[in-house]
Protein backbone atom coordinates (compact mmCIF):
# COMPACT_ATOMS: atom_id res chain seq x y z
CA UNK A 1 0.00 0.00 0.00
CA UNK A 2 1.58 3.58 -0.74
CA UNK A 3 0.85 6.07 1.75
CA UNK A 4 -1.80 8.66 0.26
CA UNK A 5 -0.10 11.55 2.07
CA UNK A 6 3.17 10.32 0.32
CA UNK A 7 1.76 10.64 -2.91
CA UNK A 8 2.37 13.46 -5.22
CA UNK A 9 4.40 15.31 -1.56
CA UNK A 10 7.82 16.56 -2.73
CA UNK A 11 10.10 14.15 -4.01
CA UNK A 12 7.53 12.24 -5.47
CA UNK A 13 10.01 10.67 -8.79
CA UNK A 14 7.51 12.51 -11.59
CA UNK A 15 7.91 15.77 -9.83
CA UNK A 16 11.07 16.32 -11.56
CA UNK A 17 10.49 13.61 -14.91
CA UNK A 18 10.26 14.35 -18.25
CA UNK A 19 7.98 12.63 -20.30
CA UNK A 20 7.97 11.46 -23.91
CA UNK A 21 4.13 10.66 -25.87
CA UNK A 22 5.02 7.73 -28.50
CA UNK A 23 1.89 7.49 -31.03
CA UNK A 24 3.01 3.89 -32.12
CA UNK A 25 1.00 3.60 -35.65
CA UNK A 26 3.71 6.45 -36.96
CA UNK A 27 6.84 5.86 -34.45
CA UNK A 28 8.48 3.52 -36.65
CA UNK A 29 7.82 0.41 -38.63
CA UNK A 30 9.94 -3.08 -38.13
CA UNK A 31 8.03 -5.26 -40.76
CA UNK A 32 7.34 -2.84 -43.48
CA UNK A 33 3.68 -3.07 -43.06
CA UNK A 34 3.82 0.40 -43.29
CA UNK A 35 2.34 1.18 -39.85
CA UNK A 36 4.86 1.37 -36.59
CA UNK A 37 4.76 -1.07 -34.11
CA UNK A 38 6.63 -2.77 -30.81
CA UNK A 39 9.38 -3.57 -32.34
CA UNK A 40 10.41 -0.65 -33.88
CA UNK A 41 9.95 1.42 -30.89
CA UNK A 42 12.30 -0.92 -28.99
CA UNK A 43 14.91 -0.48 -31.99
CA UNK A 44 14.53 3.62 -31.17
CA UNK A 45 14.86 3.47 -27.36
CA UNK A 46 18.59 4.62 -27.68
CA UNK A 47 16.93 7.81 -29.04
CA UNK A 48 15.25 8.37 -25.91
CA UNK A 49 17.68 7.74 -23.75
CA UNK A 50 19.81 10.26 -25.29
CA UNK A 51 17.09 12.82 -25.28
CA UNK A 52 17.12 12.08 -21.25
CA UNK A 53 13.40 11.34 -21.03
CA UNK A 54 12.36 9.11 -17.67
CA UNK A 55 8.94 8.20 -18.84
CA UNK A 56 7.10 6.94 -22.08
CA UNK A 57 3.61 7.57 -22.95
CA UNK A 58 2.29 5.02 -25.20
CA UNK A 59 -0.74 6.03 -27.14
CA UNK A 60 -3.05 2.80 -27.28
CA UNK A 61 -1.68 -0.55 -28.46
CA UNK A 62 -4.39 -2.89 -27.99
CA UNK A 63 -6.76 -4.96 -30.34
CA UNK A 64 -8.75 -2.46 -32.22
CA UNK A 65 -10.77 -2.08 -35.26
CA UNK A 66 -8.83 1.30 -35.45
CA UNK A 67 -12.36 3.16 -36.37
CA UNK A 68 -10.39 5.92 -33.86
CA UNK A 69 -6.65 4.70 -34.48
CA UNK A 70 -7.11 2.89 -31.22
CA UNK A 71 -9.51 4.62 -29.07
CA UNK A 72 -11.33 2.37 -29.59
CA UNK A 73 -10.58 -0.89 -28.04
CA UNK A 74 -11.86 -4.44 -28.71
CA UNK A 75 -9.55 -6.34 -26.20
CA UNK A 76 -8.55 -4.59 -23.48
CA UNK A 77 -5.35 -7.77 -22.36
CA UNK A 78 -4.38 -7.93 -26.12
CA UNK A 79 -2.10 -6.57 -28.25
CA UNK A 80 -3.47 -5.37 -31.88
CA UNK A 81 -1.52 -7.51 -34.22
CA UNK A 82 0.04 -4.73 -36.16
CA UNK A 83 1.74 -3.71 -33.41
CA UNK A 84 2.79 -6.90 -32.51
CA UNK A 85 2.25 -9.08 -29.41
CA UNK A 86 2.54 -9.43 -25.69
CA UNK A 87 6.06 -10.75 -26.49
CA UNK A 88 6.91 -7.90 -28.09
CA UNK A 89 5.69 -5.66 -25.94
CA UNK A 90 7.36 -7.10 -22.64
CA UNK A 91 10.76 -6.90 -24.75
CA UNK A 92 10.28 -3.34 -25.27
CA UNK A 93 9.00 -2.50 -21.42
CA UNK A 94 11.96 -4.76 -20.48
CA UNK A 95 14.37 -2.64 -22.68
CA UNK A 96 12.70 0.97 -21.22
CA UNK A 97 13.51 -0.35 -17.72
CA UNK A 98 16.98 -1.33 -18.56
CA UNK A 99 17.77 2.27 -19.79
CA UNK A 100 15.79 3.50 -16.42
CA UNK A 101 12.51 4.82 -18.17
CA UNK A 102 8.80 3.81 -16.66
CA UNK A 103 6.23 3.03 -18.92
CA UNK A 104 2.80 5.13 -18.68
CA UNK A 105 -0.21 3.06 -20.99
CA UNK A 106 -3.42 4.60 -22.44
CA UNK A 107 -6.01 3.45 -20.63
CA UNK A 108 -9.37 4.34 -22.65
CA UNK A 109 -12.41 3.19 -20.67
CA UNK A 110 -15.14 6.09 -21.21
CA UNK A 111 -15.75 3.78 -24.25
CA UNK A 112 -14.95 0.67 -25.87
CA UNK A 113 -14.73 -0.65 -29.37
CA UNK A 114 -18.38 -1.89 -30.83
CA UNK A 115 -16.61 -4.86 -31.44
CA UNK A 116 -15.36 -5.49 -27.63
CA UNK A 117 -16.99 -9.07 -26.51
CA UNK A 118 -18.79 -7.26 -24.09
CA UNK A 119 -20.58 -4.79 -26.14
CA UNK A 120 -21.39 -7.82 -28.95
CA UNK A 121 -23.33 -9.72 -26.28
CA UNK A 122 -24.82 -6.39 -24.73
CA UNK A 123 -26.44 -5.30 -27.68
CA UNK A 124 -27.87 -8.55 -28.65
CA UNK A 125 -30.60 -8.98 -25.59
CA UNK A 126 -31.93 -6.76 -22.83
CA UNK A 127 -31.46 -9.65 -20.76
CA UNK A 128 -27.50 -10.03 -21.04
CA UNK A 129 -25.43 -9.69 -18.50
CA UNK A 130 -22.99 -7.24 -20.10
CA UNK A 131 -25.99 -5.13 -21.40
CA UNK A 132 -25.48 -2.87 -18.41
CA UNK A 133 -21.96 -2.40 -19.09
CA UNK A 134 -23.07 -0.09 -21.36
CA UNK A 135 -26.05 2.87 -21.51
CA UNK A 136 -28.70 2.65 -23.48
CA UNK A 137 -32.17 4.65 -23.70
CA UNK A 138 -35.46 4.19 -25.34
CA UNK A 139 -36.55 6.51 -28.02
CA UNK A 140 -38.67 9.96 -27.58
CA UNK A 141 -42.42 9.08 -28.12
CA UNK A 142 -41.99 10.08 -32.21
CA UNK A 143 -38.65 7.10 -32.36
CA UNK A 144 -36.17 10.05 -32.24
CA UNK A 145 -33.26 10.40 -30.20
CA UNK A 146 -33.07 10.42 -26.20
CA UNK A 147 -32.16 14.12 -26.75
CA UNK A 148 -30.24 16.98 -29.10
CA UNK A 149 -26.01 16.32 -28.09
CA UNK A 150 -23.71 15.67 -31.21
CA UNK A 151 -20.91 13.42 -30.73
CA UNK A 152 -17.48 15.16 -31.19
CA UNK A 153 -16.65 13.32 -34.25
CA UNK A 154 -20.33 14.48 -35.46
CA UNK A 155 -23.48 13.45 -35.99
CA UNK A 156 -26.26 12.25 -32.85
CA UNK A 157 -24.51 10.45 -29.54
CA UNK A 158 -27.29 7.76 -29.70
CA UNK A 159 -26.83 5.09 -32.33
CA UNK A 160 -30.06 2.88 -32.85
CA UNK A 161 -29.70 -0.89 -32.02
CA UNK A 162 -32.32 -3.00 -33.54
CA UNK A 163 -32.13 -5.86 -31.76
CA UNK A 164 -33.12 -4.98 -28.18
CA UNK A 165 -35.09 -1.49 -29.74
CA UNK A 166 -33.15 1.27 -28.21
CA UNK A 167 -29.95 3.69 -28.81
CA UNK A 168 -27.07 3.01 -26.86
CA UNK A 169 -24.83 6.63 -26.20
CA UNK A 170 -21.38 7.50 -27.82
CA UNK A 171 -19.77 10.03 -27.24
CA UNK A 172 -16.88 9.77 -29.82
CA UNK A 173 -18.07 7.47 -33.49
CA UNK A 174 -21.02 5.11 -33.31
CA UNK A 175 -18.44 2.50 -33.37
CA UNK A 176 -17.66 4.10 -29.55
CA UNK A 177 -20.10 3.09 -27.43
CA UNK A 178 -20.05 4.58 -23.97
CA UNK A 179 -18.95 2.38 -20.54
CA UNK A 180 -21.50 2.68 -18.07
CA UNK A 181 -19.57 3.85 -14.95
CA UNK A 182 -22.90 3.36 -12.63
CA UNK A 183 -22.60 -0.41 -13.05
CA UNK A 184 -20.10 -1.53 -10.05
CA UNK A 185 -19.38 -4.87 -12.06
CA UNK A 186 -18.76 -2.50 -15.18
CA UNK A 187 -15.89 -1.20 -12.28
CA UNK A 188 -14.82 -4.12 -11.12
CA UNK A 189 -13.79 -5.33 -14.90
CA UNK A 190 -11.94 -1.93 -15.10
CA UNK A 191 -9.93 -2.48 -11.62
CA UNK A 192 -8.72 -6.06 -13.13
CA UNK A 193 -7.47 -4.79 -16.02
CA UNK A 194 -5.42 -1.98 -14.87
CA UNK A 195 -3.85 -4.65 -12.38
CA UNK A 196 -3.17 -6.70 -15.48
CA UNK A 197 -0.81 -4.48 -17.37
CA UNK A 198 0.46 -3.00 -13.71
CA UNK A 199 1.17 -6.16 -12.74
CA UNK A 200 3.18 -6.90 -15.94
CA UNK A 201 5.40 -4.23 -14.59
CA UNK A 202 3.84 -1.06 -16.44
CA UNK A 203 4.83 2.08 -14.25
CA UNK A 204 1.18 3.79 -14.78
CA UNK A 205 -1.88 5.22 -16.83
CA UNK A 206 -2.57 8.24 -19.20
CA UNK A 207 -6.42 8.39 -19.04
CA UNK A 208 -8.21 9.07 -21.66
CA UNK A 209 -11.20 11.85 -21.43
CA UNK A 210 -11.74 10.30 -17.82
CA UNK A 211 -13.56 13.49 -16.88
CA UNK A 212 -16.15 11.86 -18.68
CA UNK A 213 -16.90 8.62 -17.20
CA UNK A 214 -20.01 10.07 -14.83
CA UNK A 215 -23.19 11.36 -17.04
CA UNK A 216 -25.07 13.92 -15.69
CA UNK A 217 -28.40 12.01 -15.02
CA UNK A 218 -31.46 13.17 -14.40
CA UNK A 219 -33.98 12.19 -11.44
CA UNK A 220 -36.12 10.79 -14.04
CA UNK A 221 -32.83 9.01 -15.75
CA UNK A 222 -32.67 10.78 -18.77
CA UNK A 223 -29.76 13.43 -19.65
CA UNK A 224 -30.87 16.59 -20.13
CA UNK A 225 -31.06 18.41 -23.93
CA UNK A 226 -27.95 20.54 -24.22
CA UNK A 227 -28.61 24.57 -24.52
CA UNK A 228 -29.69 25.29 -28.43
CA UNK A 229 -26.93 27.17 -29.62
CA UNK A 230 -27.14 26.70 -33.39
CA UNK A 231 -31.12 26.18 -33.88
CA UNK A 232 -32.11 23.12 -36.47
CA UNK A 233 -29.03 21.22 -35.91
CA UNK A 234 -28.11 18.88 -33.17
CA UNK A 235 -26.23 20.48 -30.19
CA UNK A 236 -22.44 20.36 -28.97
CA UNK A 237 -23.13 17.82 -26.17
CA UNK A 238 -18.88 17.42 -25.16
CA UNK A 239 -19.37 19.53 -22.26
CA UNK A 240 -22.61 18.21 -21.52
CA UNK A 241 -21.09 14.96 -20.49
CA UNK A 242 -17.73 16.24 -18.48
CA UNK A 243 -16.99 16.57 -14.78
CA UNK A 244 -20.49 14.76 -13.68
CA UNK A 245 -21.63 13.94 -10.08
CA UNK A 246 -20.15 11.19 -9.61
CA UNK A 247 -16.39 11.82 -10.86
CA UNK A 248 -14.71 12.32 -7.62
CA UNK A 249 -16.53 8.96 -6.12
CA UNK A 250 -15.23 6.79 -9.23
CA UNK A 251 -11.53 7.92 -9.07
CA UNK A 252 -11.06 7.87 -5.86
CA UNK A 253 -12.79 4.02 -5.62
CA UNK A 254 -10.20 3.45 -8.34
CA UNK A 255 -7.41 4.99 -6.19
CA UNK A 256 -8.24 2.52 -3.52
CA UNK A 257 -9.14 -0.53 -5.86
CA UNK A 258 -5.79 -0.34 -7.74
CA UNK A 259 -3.25 2.59 -7.99
CA UNK A 260 -2.71 2.58 -4.17
CA UNK A 261 -1.14 -0.54 -4.30
CA UNK A 262 1.11 0.53 -7.03
CA UNK A 263 4.21 2.72 -7.34
CA UNK A 264 2.25 4.84 -10.42
CA UNK A 265 2.05 7.74 -12.47
CA UNK A 266 -1.56 8.99 -13.39
CA UNK A 267 -2.70 11.35 -15.65
CA UNK A 268 -6.18 12.06 -16.57
CA UNK A 269 -7.32 14.09 -20.28
CA UNK A 270 -10.13 16.05 -18.63
CA UNK A 271 -11.56 18.44 -21.71
CA UNK A 272 -13.37 21.09 -20.38
CA UNK A 273 -11.76 20.90 -16.71
CA UNK A 274 -11.38 24.06 -14.75
CA UNK A 275 -8.52 25.28 -12.37
CA UNK A 276 -11.25 24.00 -9.14
CA UNK A 277 -11.41 20.49 -10.81
CA UNK A 278 -7.52 20.22 -11.29
CA UNK A 279 -7.12 21.16 -7.50
CA UNK A 280 -9.78 18.57 -6.99
CA UNK A 281 -8.43 15.66 -8.70
CA UNK A 282 -4.92 16.51 -7.65
CA UNK A 283 -4.19 17.74 -4.65
CA UNK A 284 -2.04 14.71 -3.27
CA UNK A 285 -4.45 14.59 0.35
CA UNK A 286 -7.74 14.40 -0.67
CA UNK A 287 -7.26 13.92 -5.09
CA UNK A 288 -6.95 11.05 -6.84
CA UNK A 289 -4.62 11.25 -9.81
CA UNK A 290 -1.10 12.67 -9.94
CA UNK A 291 -2.10 15.32 -12.87
CA UNK A 292 -4.12 16.26 -15.30
CA UNK A 293 -4.35 17.09 -19.18
CA UNK A 294 -6.36 20.26 -19.37
CA UNK A 295 -7.43 22.14 -22.23
CA UNK A 296 -7.70 25.66 -21.39
CA UNK A 297 -4.41 26.44 -23.26
CA UNK A 298 -5.19 24.70 -26.44
CA UNK A 299 -8.48 26.22 -27.32
CA UNK A 300 -7.42 30.03 -27.42
CA UNK A 301 -7.25 30.20 -31.22
CA UNK A 302 -10.58 29.42 -31.85
CA UNK A 303 -13.65 31.27 -32.03
CA UNK A 304 -15.21 30.97 -28.54
CA UNK A 305 -18.85 29.69 -28.81
CA UNK A 306 -18.48 29.30 -32.74
CA UNK A 307 -20.53 26.42 -33.32
CA UNK A 308 -17.71 25.05 -36.29
CA UNK A 309 -15.35 24.56 -32.58
CA UNK A 310 -11.75 24.40 -32.65
CA UNK A 311 -12.47 24.72 -36.71
CA UNK A 312 -13.60 28.27 -36.21
CA UNK A 313 -9.92 29.60 -35.94
CA UNK A 314 -8.82 32.69 -34.55
CA UNK A 315 -5.02 34.51 -34.10
CA UNK A 316 -3.73 33.28 -30.65
CA UNK A 317 -3.15 36.46 -28.33
CA UNK A 318 0.10 35.67 -26.74
CA UNK A 319 -1.46 37.41 -23.19
CA UNK A 320 -4.78 34.45 -23.24
CA UNK A 321 -1.51 32.14 -23.16
CA UNK A 322 0.51 33.66 -20.48
CA UNK A 323 -2.66 34.01 -18.59
CA UNK A 324 -4.43 30.76 -18.61
CA UNK A 325 -0.75 28.79 -17.90
CA UNK A 326 -0.31 31.16 -14.98
CA UNK A 327 -3.79 30.55 -13.67
CA UNK A 328 -2.75 26.92 -13.99
CA UNK A 329 0.26 27.39 -11.97
CA UNK A 330 -1.11 29.81 -9.28
CA UNK A 331 -3.53 27.60 -8.65
CA UNK A 332 -2.16 24.44 -8.18
CA UNK A 333 1.46 25.69 -6.49
CA UNK A 334 1.69 23.47 -3.32
CA UNK A 335 -1.88 21.84 -3.80
CA UNK A 336 -1.92 19.71 -6.62
CA UNK A 337 -0.04 19.40 -10.15
CA UNK A 338 0.04 20.14 -13.69
CA UNK A 339 1.30 18.45 -16.83
CA UNK A 340 2.97 21.02 -19.59
CA UNK A 341 2.17 20.25 -22.98
CA UNK A 342 2.17 22.24 -26.53
CA UNK A 343 0.61 19.02 -28.32
CA UNK A 344 -0.22 15.41 -28.50
CA UNK A 345 -1.40 13.25 -31.27
CA UNK A 346 -4.38 15.43 -31.36
CA UNK A 347 -3.45 19.12 -31.60
CA UNK A 348 -1.35 20.60 -34.19
CA UNK A 349 2.10 20.75 -34.13
CA UNK A 350 3.47 23.60 -31.54
CA UNK A 351 6.28 25.23 -34.21
CA UNK A 352 3.31 25.83 -36.55
CA UNK A 353 1.13 27.26 -33.78
CA UNK A 354 2.69 29.41 -31.18
CA UNK A 355 6.07 29.34 -32.60
CA UNK A 356 7.31 30.25 -36.91
CA UNK A 357 7.92 27.48 -38.98
CA UNK A 358 9.70 29.73 -41.66
CA UNK A 359 13.00 28.49 -42.78
CA UNK A 360 14.62 31.08 -40.84
CA UNK A 361 12.52 30.58 -37.85
CA UNK A 362 11.78 27.11 -37.44
CA UNK A 363 14.66 26.00 -35.32
CA UNK A 364 15.35 28.92 -33.15
CA UNK A 365 11.40 29.30 -32.55
CA UNK A 366 11.17 25.43 -31.37
CA UNK A 367 14.13 26.07 -29.13
CA UNK A 368 12.77 29.08 -27.68
CA UNK A 369 9.08 27.63 -27.25
CA UNK A 370 10.83 24.52 -25.44
CA UNK A 371 12.56 26.64 -22.72
CA UNK A 372 9.10 28.60 -22.32
CA UNK A 373 7.03 25.40 -21.88
CA UNK A 374 10.00 23.59 -19.35
CA UNK A 375 10.29 27.19 -17.42
CA UNK A 376 6.85 26.40 -15.39
CA UNK A 377 5.80 24.17 -12.54
CA UNK A 378 4.65 20.84 -13.90
CA UNK A 379 5.76 17.45 -15.72
CA UNK A 380 6.85 18.34 -18.91
CA UNK A 381 5.21 16.27 -21.92
CA UNK A 382 6.93 15.84 -25.16
CA UNK A 383 5.30 14.58 -28.31
CA UNK A 384 7.12 12.78 -30.88
CA UNK A 385 8.60 15.28 -33.42
CA UNK A 386 8.61 18.03 -31.06
CA UNK A 387 12.13 17.45 -30.41
CA UNK A 388 13.05 17.86 -33.93
CA UNK A 389 10.76 21.13 -34.42
CA UNK A 390 8.67 19.08 -36.75
CA UNK A 391 6.12 21.81 -38.99
CA UNK A 392 2.57 21.27 -39.52
CA UNK A 393 1.40 19.44 -42.68
CA UNK A 394 0.48 21.42 -46.12
CA UNK A 395 -2.60 18.75 -46.47
CA UNK A 396 -3.41 19.78 -50.52
CA UNK A 397 -7.03 17.75 -50.25
CA UNK A 398 -8.83 15.60 -47.79
CA UNK A 399 -7.37 12.78 -49.58
CA UNK A 400 -4.07 13.58 -48.02
CA UNK A 401 -5.93 12.59 -44.12
CA UNK A 402 -7.27 10.00 -42.16
CA UNK A 403 -8.21 11.14 -39.08
CA UNK A 404 -11.84 10.43 -38.57
CA UNK A 405 -12.82 13.55 -36.84
CA UNK A 406 -11.20 15.64 -39.81
CA UNK A 407 -13.06 13.11 -42.37
CA UNK A 408 -15.94 13.55 -40.19
CA UNK A 409 -16.15 17.72 -40.40
CA UNK A 410 -15.22 17.77 -43.63
CA UNK A 411 -18.06 15.74 -44.87
CA UNK A 412 -20.43 17.55 -43.02
CA UNK A 413 -19.27 21.17 -43.21
CA UNK A 414 -19.19 20.88 -46.78
CA UNK A 415 -21.75 18.67 -47.20
CA UNK A 416 -24.50 19.99 -44.78
CA UNK A 417 -23.18 23.13 -43.72
CA UNK A 418 -22.37 24.28 -47.15
CA UNK A 419 -19.05 25.92 -45.97
CA UNK A 420 -15.91 27.10 -48.35
CA UNK A 421 -14.21 24.07 -49.21
CA UNK A 422 -11.22 26.10 -49.51
CA UNK A 423 -11.56 27.16 -46.13
CA UNK A 424 -12.56 23.69 -44.47
CA UNK A 425 -9.53 22.27 -45.84
CA UNK A 426 -7.45 25.72 -43.91
CA UNK A 427 -8.99 24.74 -40.86
CA UNK A 428 -7.48 21.10 -41.48
CA UNK A 429 -4.21 22.64 -42.00
CA UNK A 430 -4.18 24.44 -38.81
CA UNK A 431 -6.09 21.98 -36.52
CA UNK A 432 -6.27 18.91 -38.31
CA UNK A 433 -5.04 15.89 -35.93
CA UNK A 434 -2.93 14.37 -38.72
CA UNK A 435 -0.39 17.17 -38.08
CA UNK A 436 0.35 15.45 -35.18
CA UNK A 437 0.26 12.20 -37.04
CA UNK A 438 2.97 12.12 -40.12
CA UNK A 439 5.63 8.95 -39.81
CA UNK A 440 8.82 10.45 -37.33
CA UNK A 441 11.60 11.38 -40.22
CA UNK A 442 14.48 9.21 -38.73
CA UNK A 443 16.59 10.09 -41.69
CA UNK A 444 17.35 12.10 -45.03
CA UNK A 445 17.82 9.02 -47.10
CA UNK A 446 14.35 6.49 -48.31
CA UNK A 447 12.66 4.74 -48.30
CA UNK A 448 10.42 7.23 -46.42
CA UNK A 449 12.88 8.45 -44.00
CA UNK A 450 13.99 5.31 -42.10
CA UNK A 451 10.22 5.27 -40.62
CA UNK A 452 8.92 1.94 -43.34
CA UNK A 453 10.41 0.04 -46.20
CA UNK A 454 6.48 -0.45 -47.09
CA UNK A 455 4.11 2.00 -47.78
CA UNK A 456 3.37 4.46 -44.71
CA UNK A 457 -0.13 4.82 -43.64
CA UNK A 458 -0.14 8.32 -44.05
CA UNK A 459 2.51 10.51 -46.05
CA UNK A 460 5.29 11.47 -44.29
CA UNK A 461 5.95 15.47 -44.17
CA UNK A 462 6.99 17.20 -47.65
CA UNK A 463 9.93 18.76 -46.36
CA UNK A 464 11.39 15.18 -44.45
CA UNK A 465 14.12 15.25 -46.54
CA UNK A 466 15.51 18.19 -44.73
CA UNK A 467 13.99 18.14 -41.57
CA UNK A 468 14.89 14.72 -39.95
CA UNK A 469 16.23 13.29 -36.67
CA UNK A 470 19.64 12.44 -37.80
CA UNK A 471 20.32 16.05 -38.69
CA UNK A 472 18.82 17.82 -35.82
CA UNK A 473 21.00 15.78 -33.60
CA UNK A 474 23.80 16.72 -35.13
CA UNK A 475 22.85 20.30 -34.73
CA UNK A 476 24.85 20.98 -32.02
CA UNK A 477 22.26 24.48 -31.20
CA UNK A 478 19.34 22.00 -33.04
CA UNK A 479 16.09 21.16 -31.23
CA UNK A 480 17.02 18.18 -30.01
CA UNK A 481 20.14 19.65 -28.17
CA UNK A 482 17.64 21.74 -26.47
CA UNK A 483 15.63 19.70 -24.93
CA UNK A 484 18.39 17.25 -23.93
CA UNK A 485 19.58 20.36 -22.10
CA UNK A 486 16.19 21.67 -20.28
CA UNK A 487 15.62 17.88 -19.30
CA UNK A 488 19.06 18.04 -17.41
CA UNK A 489 18.96 21.15 -16.19
CA UNK A 490 15.20 19.66 -14.51
CA UNK A 491 17.24 16.58 -13.50
CA UNK A 492 20.36 19.00 -11.44
CA UNK A 493 18.22 22.06 -9.72
CA UNK A 494 14.90 21.42 -8.02
CA UNK A 495 14.06 25.19 -8.47
CA UNK A 496 12.91 23.87 -11.96
CA UNK A 497 10.73 21.26 -10.64
CA UNK A 498 9.72 22.57 -7.28
CA UNK A 499 10.72 26.36 -7.59
CA UNK A 500 7.30 29.17 -7.40
CA UNK A 501 6.50 30.23 -11.36
CA UNK A 502 5.65 33.65 -11.76
CA UNK A 503 4.76 35.48 -14.43
CA UNK A 504 5.62 38.96 -15.53
CA UNK A 505 4.68 41.71 -18.25
CA UNK A 506 1.31 39.47 -19.04
CA UNK A 507 -0.21 42.20 -20.79
CA UNK A 508 2.72 42.37 -23.19
CA UNK A 509 1.62 40.45 -26.77
CA UNK A 510 5.04 39.30 -27.92
CA UNK A 511 7.03 39.05 -24.55
CA UNK A 512 6.89 36.54 -21.93
CA UNK A 513 8.52 36.80 -18.85
CA UNK A 514 8.77 34.20 -15.93
CA UNK A 515 10.86 33.83 -13.05
CA UNK A 516 10.92 30.79 -10.81
CA UNK A 517 12.01 31.06 -6.90
CA UNK A 518 12.87 28.54 -4.60
CA UNK A 519 15.21 29.66 -1.30
CA UNK A 520 18.11 31.78 -2.72
CA UNK A 521 17.28 30.60 -6.15
CA UNK A 522 16.20 32.62 -8.66
CA UNK A 523 16.09 32.06 -12.06
CA UNK A 524 14.70 34.07 -14.78
CA UNK A 525 13.48 33.19 -18.39
CA UNK A 526 12.50 35.53 -21.30
CA UNK A 527 11.04 34.63 -24.36
CA UNK A 528 10.01 36.44 -27.61
CA UNK A 529 7.04 35.25 -29.78
CA UNK A 530 7.38 37.25 -32.50
CA UNK A 531 9.34 38.29 -35.20
CA UNK A 532 10.66 41.66 -34.31
CA UNK A 533 13.39 42.65 -31.95
CA UNK A 534 12.21 43.14 -28.06
CA UNK A 535 13.59 44.28 -25.25
CA UNK A 536 13.31 43.28 -21.82
CA UNK A 537 14.22 44.52 -18.23
CA UNK A 538 14.10 42.42 -15.17
CA UNK A 539 11.08 43.23 -13.13
CA UNK A 540 11.64 46.02 -10.66
CA UNK A 541 10.14 42.87 -7.87
CA UNK A 542 12.74 40.65 -8.98
CA UNK A 543 15.53 43.23 -8.53
CA UNK A 544 14.62 44.35 -4.96
CA UNK A 545 14.90 40.94 -3.98
CA UNK A 546 18.63 40.55 -4.26
CA UNK A 547 18.18 42.82 -1.16
CA UNK A 548 19.92 46.43 -0.11
CA UNK A 549 23.32 46.81 -1.21
CA UNK A 550 22.87 43.21 -3.57
CA UNK A 551 22.15 42.86 -7.16
CA UNK A 552 21.65 39.95 -9.58
CA UNK A 553 24.01 38.88 -12.03
CA UNK A 554 22.73 36.54 -14.72
CA UNK A 555 24.33 33.26 -15.74
CA UNK A 556 22.79 32.00 -19.34
CA UNK A 557 21.50 28.29 -18.65
CA UNK A 558 19.91 27.74 -22.03
CA UNK A 559 19.56 29.88 -25.50
CA UNK A 560 17.48 29.31 -27.81
CA UNK A 561 19.99 31.50 -30.20
CA UNK A 562 23.35 30.82 -28.87
CA UNK A 563 25.03 33.08 -31.57
CA UNK A 564 25.87 36.79 -30.12
CA UNK A 565 28.45 38.44 -27.73
CA UNK A 566 28.13 36.22 -24.65
CA UNK A 567 27.29 39.30 -22.40
CA UNK A 568 24.83 40.18 -24.38
CA UNK A 569 22.68 36.68 -22.99
CA UNK A 570 23.51 37.79 -19.60
CA UNK A 571 21.84 41.40 -19.52
CA UNK A 572 19.14 42.50 -17.47
CA UNK A 573 18.10 45.99 -18.17
CA UNK A 574 17.76 47.08 -21.74
CA UNK A 575 18.63 43.03 -22.83
CA UNK A 576 17.67 42.57 -26.54
CA UNK A 577 15.76 39.69 -27.91
CA UNK A 578 15.77 38.95 -31.42
CA UNK A 579 12.77 37.49 -33.35
CA UNK A 580 11.66 33.86 -31.38
CA UNK A 581 14.58 34.01 -28.90
CA UNK A 582 14.64 32.60 -25.55
CA UNK A 583 16.96 32.67 -22.66
CA UNK A 584 16.53 30.76 -19.60
CA UNK A 585 19.13 32.68 -16.45
CA UNK A 586 20.14 31.88 -13.32
CA UNK A 587 20.45 34.52 -11.51
CA UNK A 588 23.15 34.72 -8.71
CA UNK A 589 23.59 37.44 -6.12
CA UNK A 590 26.64 40.13 -5.79
CA UNK A 591 27.80 42.81 -3.87
CA UNK A 592 25.83 45.86 -5.91
CA UNK A 593 29.13 48.07 -5.63
O1 LIG B 1 -9.34 12.90 -26.97
C1 LIG B 1 -10.39 13.55 -26.35
C2 LIG B 1 -10.42 14.93 -26.80
O2 LIG B 1 -10.51 15.82 -26.06
C3 LIG B 1 -10.28 15.08 -28.22
O3 LIG B 1 -11.42 14.70 -28.78
C4 LIG B 1 -9.98 16.47 -28.58
O4 LIG B 1 -10.85 17.36 -28.08
C5 LIG B 1 -10.03 16.60 -30.02
O5 LIG B 1 -9.42 15.55 -30.58
C6 LIG B 1 -9.32 17.83 -30.40
O6 LIG B 1 -9.39 17.90 -31.73
C7 LIG B 1 -9.14 11.57 -26.57
C8 LIG B 1 -7.98 11.00 -27.37
O7 LIG B 1 -6.83 11.75 -27.10
C9 LIG B 1 -8.38 11.10 -28.84
O8 LIG B 1 -7.33 10.72 -29.69
C10 LIG B 1 -9.58 10.20 -29.06
O9 LIG B 1 -10.03 10.38 -30.37
C11 LIG B 1 -10.70 10.56 -28.09
O10 LIG B 1 -10.26 10.78 -26.76
C12 LIG B 1 -11.67 9.40 -28.00
O11 LIG B 1 -11.02 8.32 -27.37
Amino acid sequence: MIAATRRGAVGAWWRSAVAYQIYPRSFCDSDGDGIGDLRGITSKLDHLQDLGVQVVWLSPVYASPQDDNGYDISDYRAIAPEYGTLADFDEMLAAMHARGMRLVMDLVVNHSSDEHVWFRQARSSRDNPFHDHYIWRDPKPDGAPPNNWEAAFNGSVWEWNEPTGEYYLHMFSRRQPDLNWESPALRQEVWALMRFWLDRGVDGFRMDVINMISKPWEADGRLPDAPVVRPGFLQPGFAMSCNGPRLMEFLREMRREVLDHYDTLTVGEAPMATVRQGREITDPRTGALDMLFQFEHMDLDSIPGDPRGKWALKPLHLPDLKRTMQRWQDALHGCGWNSLYLSNHDQPRPVSRFGCDEPAHRVGSARMLAIWLHAHQGTPYIYQGEEIGLPNTPFASIEDCRDIETLNMHRIAIGERGEDPAEVMAAIRAKGRDNARTPMPWSGTGPHAGFTRGTPWIDLHPHWREIHVERDRADPHGVFAMYRRLIALRRVHPVLAEGRCEGWALDHSRLAILSRSLGDELWLVACNFGGDTETFDLPEELALRAGTGWRWLAEPMALSHPAGAPDAHARLQGARLAPWEGRMLRLCRVPSS
